[in-house]
């Protein structure tokens, strides 16, 4: 079985059961729609998604509700931009998020999965704010066979990006993937240091693929829409992954939050362990909500 499709099961159980049951009756009523639109908002659609959905069931009438669910889902999801194709050499994939959303398990977690594809990694570890966070990136280092480029807590986190790609470039290393910290004393301290991040190595490398991918909890479902706000504003990012699809219902938030940032989402975590990342497929998340 397919990990989304267990990774959404919260989702898929307080969303699909009640629709499938609003949405039986081959002719359907206004009570029955408006209950249908009720249970597209609790699964954290938007209102976007939700509004185009219903349209749609009222526009097929009579026949099958669940697949013009299913079709509109689709379509929605089939507009979000593609993913950039990286140019240059090594890719360089700064990490950022808020404290506590699965940055660095998810660095964990992508090392495995980018060595499995025959790649060479190396990890930064660019969050300097505690000790612990270094610790933890080395541990998923020994982990994955990753080498971890680190400094001492405290370290200007674009001194130790820049040491990583070096060190990349000296070796011939496909991937860079830089951990950052999450929280610091203030938010524009944070962005501060995650921009300086940004020019030092567009500046003073040459020739590298940079990307900035947000992480974002699932557990925080269209809330997250402000925080990722935050980020975009100032960041060049250009993929988010979003994490512990897992632990929540408000799996449907992974519309909106495309739709409204223009981003797409890159990867889905679906679980604590090193395998438990999956590439975000858009026929597949829809069979996976869908899909009985
Ligand atoms: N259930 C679940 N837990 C996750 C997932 N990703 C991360 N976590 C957990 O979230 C917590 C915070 O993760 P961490 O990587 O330290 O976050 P960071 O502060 O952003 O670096 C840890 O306990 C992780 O095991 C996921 O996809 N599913
Ligand atoms: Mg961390």
């Amino acid at each position: 079985m397919k990990r989304i499709f267990q990774g959404l099961r919260k989702t898929r159980e307080r969303f699909l059961r009640p629709l499938r049951d609003a949405l039986s009756s081959g002719e359907l009523d206004e009570e029955a729609i408006e209950e249908a639109e009720a249970i597209l908002y609790s699964a954290d659609l938007g209102v976007e998604a939700t509004e185009r959905i219903i349209e749609s069931i009222r526009e097929r009438g009579e026949g099958d509700h669940m697949q013009a669910v299913a079709d509109e889902l689709l379509s929605i999801i089939d507009e979000i931009p593609a993913p950039p194709v990286p140019e240059g050499s090594p890719r360089v994939i700064v990490i950022i998020g808020v404290n506590g959303v699965g940055k660095t398990s998810t660095i964990g977690k992508l090392a495995a999965r980018f060595k499995g594809e025959g790649k060479s990694v190396i990890l930064a570890a660019g969050d300097t704010f505690r000790a612990a966070a270094i610790d933890q990136l080395e541990l998923w280092g020994e982990r994955t066979g990753t080498p971890v480029v680190r400094q001492k807590m405290g370290s200007d986190p674009a001194a130790v990006a820049f040491d990583a790609v070096q060190s990349a470039k000296a070796k011939g290393v496909d991937i860079v993937i830089v951990d950052t910290a999450g929280r610091l004393h203030t938010k524009v301290n944070l962005m501060e240091e995650l921009g300086k991040i940004f020019r030092v190595l567009r500046d003073r490398m040459e020739g590298i693929a940079l990307e900035a991918w947000l992480i974002l909890d699932a557990n925080s479902g269209q809330n997250s829409l402000r925080q990722a706000e935050a980020f975009t504003e100032g960041l060049p990012v250009t993929g988010i992954v979003l994490t512990k699809l897992d632990s929540t219902a408000k799996g449907g938030a992974i519309i909106p939050i495309q739709q409204k940032l223009g981003i797409p989402v890159l990867f889905v975590g679906v679980g604590e362990s090193v395998e438990d990342l999956e590439p975000f497929d858009h026929s597949e998340f829809v069979s996976a909500l869908i899909g009985g």
